[in-house]
């Protein structure tokens, strides 16, 4: 080095301060070989150009860049001199005396030499800094712990560096962001937070490089109700065996329209006891169509004229299998009408029927025994024994008679004109059990019908017993209807039913009302005939026994024990007596 100067020099008015590096710049100065000692002014005079070049138009943050300055004379010929470097914004970058620029923040600036009047100048741009010895991001990996979410839940996102090499980088920043933030929204933090239903792409950005990972975000399940309850059932027609019932359909908790066990009982339903209906619209499940529409079926398989009660229940799934129900619906009522159909016949009456006066017969005697006392009743009769009026009798009052020890030949005696062809009809009433031979112990029983001829005093005994009797074939079998005349040589006594033993005194000693009906000819040839209860039970006009043909005009009945035994009390009703003749 030959030598530092220091100099103060003063032209134009201006003065500057100049450090100069002499014969050994070989940064700042090249051609320092030439360095001449000539006078200064002199030397301005002579620069006619001063340029400025750097190495490169930018530098990051902390690096350095050497400055080159070249000066030209008039002639175009470079010369050496000493030059001033400054920088017109030193807070970017900072230039020196030896004009070794540094960066110092991001930003523009320019720098500049001089050497008295003359000046150049290079811009110079300031790059951030660049980590030394750290490899640049290549890659961002997004990872989410839980990649599906409901709306209001959230995960935490991770987001991973990677180099070219594909080894991990840590300690970069990442920026967060999400790709539709009406789905789901990120923090700074990496915690994603669902939104609404969709799906977003969580973002992760370092270093340029971005990597992602999709969320879906589904809404969360509905939320399962009971069903609902119908509460407007109702019955909108009703025929014989059916009922038609409406309602409003109710969804059944799940967002469907729900389904029905329907059910029925004779009124008061009671839900646990009442009967699913399998027969129908309305048969058990009725399935729904549509929340909130009417729905109207037929319950089928009812009884006529029947007051029932109707009540459904809402349900899903499947009966006996899981169901889910509702609360019970409102219970509504209708009576069924009457059969458009006539209902079977009642049994028919026994075959062939009894007598009954008729149009032409000839009424004899009638008597309904409706009278408002014993006294009354008994006055168009001659009696014997205990009679008393009862008052639940086959019409109105009635006479009942007590067979007991003190009572046992109960009778009332009426005369009518005499006639030999006549019919006798009354109604009886025995009491449960009633057996006028005691067990058996008085085989002759009991005279219980006694027709007379008036002029021969020769009587008819119709009779009760366990007496034999009849025409071969046709043996008592016990306390039967059965039938004599006193007058006659060749019939039986007594003469046993013989056409029908299904109705006897024994069969309707059951304290119910019975028809006895008795049809007298008198005369050779003729006969008697006994219905009860409409059914002929005995007829011996085929036998054409002996009569005495004297008519009849008097009867007395019911009847005259032959003998009392004691614990057979019993007691016969009777009533509705009518006498006549063809
Ligand atoms: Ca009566």
């Amino acid at each position: 080095m030959s030598g530092i100067m220091n100099r103060t020099l003063t032209s134009g008015g201006i003065a500057l301060a100049m450090i100069g590096i002499f014969s050994c710049t070989e940064h700042s100065l090249t051609g320092v070989n030439n360095f001449s000692s000539e006078d200064l002014s002199a030397d301005a005079s002579r620069i006619a150009t001063v340029s400025v070049s750097l190495g490169s138009g930018s530098i990051a943050v902390g690096d350095t860049i050497r400055a080159i300055v070249t000066l030209k004379d008039y002639r175009g010929q470079i010369v050496n001199r000493n030059v001033s470097w400054s920088s017109s914004n030193p807070a970017i970058a900072s230039v020196d005396s030896a004009g070794l620029v540094k960066g110092v923040a991001v930003g523009t600036t320019v720098i500049t030499a001089s050497r008295g009047f003359k000046s150049g100048s290079a811009t110079i741009t300031v790059t951030p800094a660049i980590a030394t010895g750290a490899p640049a991001v290549a890659s961002v990996a997004v990872s989410l712990a839980v990649s599906s979410l409901n709306p209001g839940q959230f995960t935490q996102a991770i987001a991973t560096a990677y180099d070219s090499s594909n080894n991990v980088l840590t300690g970069r920043a990442v920026a967060w962001r999400s790709s539709d933030t009406t789905i789901a929204t990120i923090s700074s933090a990496g915690i994603v937070t669902a939104v609404a239903p969709g799906t977003a792409q969580v973002m992760a950005t370092s270093e340029a490089k971005t990597g992602s990972a999709m969320l879906s975000v589904t809404a969360l399940p509905t939320q399962s109700a009971d069903p609902g309850a119908v509460a407007d059932l109702r019955v909108t027609a009703t025929d014989s065996t059916g009922t038609t019932l409406a309602f409003t359909q109710v969804a059944d908790g799940a967002g469907q329209p729900a389904k029905y066990d329907i059910r029925y009982a004779v009124s008061p339903i009671s839900w646990g006891s009442a009967t699913s209906v399998t027969s129908g619209t309305c048969a058990t499940p009725v399935v729904g169509t549509a929340i909130g529409s009417a729905l109207t079926c037929k319950v089928l398989g009812l009884k006529p004229s029947t007051n029932y009660g109707f009540q459904l229940v809402a349900f899903r799934g499947t009966l006996n299998g899981g169901a889910t129900f509702g609360s019970l619906s409102n219970v509504v009522t209708a009576t069924t009408s009457a059969s458009i159909t006539p209902p079977p016949p009642p049994p028919p009456p026994p075959p062939t029927g009894s007598p009954e006066p008729g149009s032409g017969d000839v009424v004899l005697w009638q008597d309904n025994f409706n009278k408002l006392n014993l006294t009354d009743l008994l006055a168009p009769y001659a009696t014997r024994g205990a009679s008393q009026l009862i008052t639940d009798g086959h019409s109105g009052t009635a006479v009942r008679f007590s067979y007991t020890s003190g009572s046992w030949d109960n009778l009332i005696e009426k005369s009518f004109p005499v006639t030999t062809d006549v019919y006798f009809r009354y109604w009886y009433r025995l009491s449960p059990g009633a057996d006028p031979t005691c067990g058996g112990q008085g085989q002759s029983g009991f005279k219980w019908f006694m027709p007379w001829r008036v002029t021969t005093n020769l009587r008819y005994t119709m009779g009760v017993g366990n007496l034999p009797g009849g025409p071969s074939g046709f043996q008592n079998t016990g306390l039967e209807f059965s039938s004599h005349d006193n007058t006659s040589t060749t019939e039986p006594n007594p003469f046993m039913q013989n056409i029908s033993k299904a109705k006897t005194f024994k069969t309707t000693a059951d304290g119910a009302w019975h028809e006895y009906t008795l049809h007298v000819v008198t005369g050779n040839g003729g006969y008697e005939q006994i219905w009860v209860d409409g059914l002929l039970v005995l007829d011996n006009s085929a036998y054409h026994y002996d009569h005495d043909p004297n008519g009849i005009g008097l009867v007395q009945f019911p009847g005259t024990l032959v003998q009392w035994f004691s614990g057979c009390d019993f007691t016969v009703d009777v009533d509705d007596f009518v006498i006549w003749h063809k």
